[in-house]
């Protein structure tokens, strides 16, 4: 096997810096093909932390990438070859001074950089994308996060293609260069905050701008600036009223105000990812910052206002107090994810949003850490940092920081967090001082609780309860373990939060006594917190009905999923039923209807593995042999059906009424030691759906008619959850896939109000059996193929449709006008819409949906290594899988592991995919 090494960085090996570049004056000469970069850095040797020394025997070591370098001068002295070395990624300058001006001039060539690391060419523009490591693209650097500096930029350019140039911080100069520089013109900026180079920030182009202001809570007025194509600046509109909510949020519930009159927004099309934070210059793909209501659905507006909101949230949690490495990168992104996830629960329905949250994390981040990639929050090592943009950092770094407020309680969590920006503003810190600042102020030791920084992997809780009927007494026991995962074989046992209540048989709360359970982390009398392997905890209660009743409550746990854990408690159906409609913490109600349907739909999966091993019963729809005793889902489906006309929230029922997504019940399957059959798994899945449909259609269709009757096409909260709940409804009858709901997802279509319209009633129909699907697919092409955004959407639908013949029309759409695979938007849109969201069809049994991403995968990997390792990361978790889908998903990874000149990033995740 051939897989090109890189070193592995260790959090064990963390060392400052032996210099650090206190301020930088940079001078760059924008152009497509040939761009000039004139540095002056002021560099200070830097004392040891250890014992306050200099160490004047170290060589100034700075980071660089794809450059040419002309010249470097020490003090206006040019240096000469013995006196520096350029290695592979490095510039090596020896013997240098304790303190010192260091000037580099150096090209780089932005129209070559397909990588979209450093500055780079997206349509008629130049910009770039520095975290983690691209500052280093532009010019020779110490880029790492802990060397904070200032900086000036002048950026010079011909006024006619880049008619604006943007940097971060103020705007101290501009003008027109000299006579001699023939339509040049030149910008100079200053950032008054030092910052690491990850959040250094440039854009060139031609670009319209919508303006709007905010005024600060200390009276400032901010200048807030969208800039975007001329054709795509009015839908910015929501994005700038969603800046707004978040500034206004950001003062109201973390005391954070803005911190410079200025505050740009740039939409660029090529992005490898959702958006970038650079201070007071954040760059969004166009796809996170453009909506409006023709065409982006609801559910995009939502990213909108999320994305917003967790960039501007990181000028605190990022950018005044950033990462000392990035072994630390939760530090940043878990609190802005938790953040964002509070915001967005704030702004619109708080259940929907959780329950959202926690599907994400059960689908995407649970198999992350059950496969060989699985890494702790703050991970120990890496090989690319970029592979470790993680659900893991990201979504259960952000469930760590919800445990912390669980734990500290909502005031003195937020006196916490501001102890956490006072002591370190303008500093590079770590995951241990976050913590520390939340000791401080909870008065508590945290110590065990910070395993969750440092293990890897799900807990698991099992739960045992006794009851005392005569007592009054129930006693919960509560054991924890957790798999091993790659390095670490052994875990030592997490702070775990519970929240619970208790109810009676007739569904109403049932109060407790007050009880012994007092623990130095407990703070409420409706939280228990596991800190042991195993314990008992005691609660006398007191029933609401007769002294006589002797009936066991029904324990709900973990209610509002106030821990990341797999909670292994066993209910009954009629227990689930209870919950599901008595619950009054609408996750954990969610969760019951959840527990019912899955129950049911792996144990009909199971069924079908044993009667029918190749292909688990392809006729959709059919109710298969193995179909249990569906009594119950079928009723409490009815019950919550029956209620949604009075619910205040129809986006809570369509959660409620929606079956778990294949991804999740796949992981489950595993829990018990089988195998995958993503086959048997999909037929259970769409048994149910279609079952559940055909008993209740009429019930369905009553309310789909009653809730499309009421749209109006408009973005409020109140249409989108109606929406929502009306699509959920379609989705079930789609499964009937009879020509009287192929005419109602037509009729859809065909007057649709708003893109959410379209889309729903296209997705449907893309996956029906409706003769004429194909024509209005390519109606729909036609009708939007100048919207990029729209096409894209175009593009994932018809990649998800889960019928076998889509491989064939997948390639086919490769070689569409539409697709170009050196955007990345369009990548994910059809081969990660294939790789990811069609398991039905990537998992096919003859290893064709294999082959087909493999090729990708190789294809793109020398272009840009971020998009070919998000979509090999579709083959990691292969030993899940039915035994002969294993073997064809191993012989892909070793096929890509032999590929000649394989990135880092992809060579990183096929070798642990193979090696663990
Ligand atoms: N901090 C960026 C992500 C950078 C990814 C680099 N590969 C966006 C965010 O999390 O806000
Ligand atoms: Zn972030």
């Amino acid at each position: 096997m051939k897989i090109l090494a890189r070193s592995v960085t260790r959090l064990e090996d963390y060392a400052p810096p032996a210099f650090c570049i206190v301020a930088s004056e940079l001078i760059i000469d924008l152009d497509f093909h040939k761009t000039q970069v004139n540095a002056r850095h002021q560099v200070r040797r830097r004392v040891s932390d250890h014992d306050a020394q200099l160490d004047t025997t170290q060589d100034m070591r700075l980071d660089m990438e794809a450059m040419e370098i002309h010249k470097i001068s020490i003090d206006g002295v040019a240096l000469n070859q013995p006196q520096y070395r350029i290695e592979d990624h490095a510039l090596i300058l020896f013997a240098v001074p304790d303190e010192f001006d260091l000037t580099i001039e150096n090209t780089i060539r932005p129209a070559q950089n397909t990588a979209l690391s450093g500055l780079y060419k997206s349509a008629n523009l130049l910009c770039t994308q520095c975290e983690a490591e691209g500052f280093r693209r532009i010019t020779p650097a110490i880029d790492r996060p802990d060397n904070l500096g200032e900086y000036t930029v002048t950026l010079r350019a011909q006024q006619k293609t880049f008619p604006l140039l943007l940097c971060n911080g103020n705007l101290v100069d501009e003008g027109a260069c000299g006579a001699s520089d023939n339509g040049m013109h030149y910008t100079t900026w200053h950032d008054p905050y030092p910052k690491p180079t990850y959040l250094f920030a440039i854009v060139a182009g031609k670009l319209s701008c919508l303006e709007d202001s905010f005024t600060t809570c200390s009276g400032r007025k901010v200048a807030l600036k969208f800039f975007a194509a001329c054709r795509d600046i009015n839908k910015c509109v929501y994005a700038m009223a969603s800046l707004k909510r978040a500034m206004a949020w950001d003062e109201k519930i973390y005391g954070r105000e803005y911190d410079l009159d200025l505050f740009n927004v740039v939409a660029v099309e090529d992005f490898n990812m959702g958006a970038m934070e650079n201070k007071s210059l954040n760059i969004f793909n166009t796809q996170c910052v453009l909506a409006d209501p023709a065409m982006a659905t609801d559910d995009d507006f939502e990213t909108v206002e999320a994305v917003i909101g967790h960039e501007y949230f990181h000028n605190w949690s990022g950018n005044r107090v950033t990462c000392r490495d990035w072994f630390q990168l939760s530090l940043k992104e878990g609190f802005t994810v938790f953040r964002e996830q509070q915001f967005s629960a704030d702004m619109g329905s708080a259940a929907v949003k959780r329950i959202a949250d926690v599907a994400g994390l059960r689908s995407y981040q649970f198999r992350e850490d059950a496969g060989p990639m699985a890494h702790a929050v703050r991970p120990d090592s890496y090989r690319e940092i970029n592979n470790f943009y993680t659900a893991t950092v990201y979504n259960k770094g952000a469930e760590v920081i919800r445990m912390l407020h669980e734990l500290l309680g909502a005031e003195q969590f937020r006196r916490a967090t501001d102890l956490y920006f006072a002591r370190h503003d303008g500093q590079a810190v770590t995951t241990d001082d976050f913590v520390a600042a939340m000791e401080s102020i909870g008065g508590m030791d945290l110590t065990q609780f910070k395993n969750w920084y440092s293990q890897a992997g799900t807990p698991v809780v099992e739960v045992e309860t006794v009851h005392h009927a005569d007592r009054g007494v129930l006693e919960i026991t509560l054991s924890q373990h957790c798999k091993p995962t790659p390095q670490q074989p052994q875990k030592a046992p997490f702070v775990i939060p519970i929240k619970f209540a208790f109810f009676d048989s007739d569904g109403k709360r049932i109060p407790l006594i007050a009880s012994d359970n007092a623990h130095d982390y407990c703070q409420q009398d409706d939280l228990l917190v596991l800190s042991e392997a195993r314990q008992t905890f005691t609660f006398p209660y007191r029933s609401p009905r007769q002294e006589n009743d002797h009936a066991q409550p029904v324990v709900s746990l973990l209610r509002g999923f106030s821990a990341p854990i797999e909670l292994r408690q066993p209910l009954s159906k009629d227990q689930l039923t209870l919950l599901l409609a008595h619950e009054d913490d609408p996750f954990n109600r969610w969760e019951a209807g959840q527990k019912l349907f899955l129950g049911h739909i792996l144990k009909d999966s199971l069924g079908r593995i044993q009667t029918d091993p190749q292909t688990h019963d392809t006729t959709h729809g059919t109710t298969h042999a193995a179909m249990h005793d569906t009594t119950h889902v079928t009723v409490a489906f009815l019950s919550v059906l029956t209620h949604a006309e009075a619910e205040a929230d129809p986006a809570l029922q369509a959660e409620i009424l929606t079956l778990p997504d294949q991804s999740y019940i796949s992981e489950q399957v595993t829990y018990s030691g089988a195998p995958i059959h993503p086959a048997a798994v999909f037929h259970a899945r769409h048994a149910l759906k279609h079952h559940l449909a055909s008993v209740h259609k009429d019930k369905l269709l009553e309310h789909y008619h009653r809730l499309n009757a009421r749209n109006d096409g408009t973005i409020t909260a109140e249409q989108i959850g109606m929406r929502s709940l009306r699509d959920t409804c379609l989705g079930y009858l789609m499964a009937l896939d009879s020509p009287e709901i192929h005419q109602l997802a037509t009729a859809l279509l065909t007057n649709s109000h708003c893109m959410t319209d379209s889309v729903s009633a296209l997705t449907a129909l893309a996956n029906s059996h409706k003769p004429d699907r194909q024509a209005l697919l390519d109606d729909f092409y036609q009708h939007w193929k100048k919207e990029p955004l729209v096409v894209d959407k175009w593009l994932r639908i018809q990649a998800r449709v889960a019928t076998p013949d889509t491989l064939a029309r997948v390639e086919a759409l490769t070689r569409h006008p539409a697709f170009d695979s050196t955007n990345p938007n369009k990548v994910y849109a059809l081969l990660a819409g294939f790789s990811h969201g069609n398991p039905f069809c990537f998992h096919a049994a003859d290893g064709s949906g294999y082959r087909f991403v493999r090729k990708w995968v190789a294809c793109l990997d020398s272009r840009n290594p971020q998009v070919s390792a998000r979509l090999v990361s579709a083959f990691t978790n292969w030993k899940k899988y039915s035994p002969e889908l294993k073997t064809q998903m191993r012989a892909m990874l070793k096929e890509i592991a032999e590929l000649p000149g394989l990135s880092p990033d992809v060579a990183e995740i096929v070798s642990k995919s193979l090696e663990n």
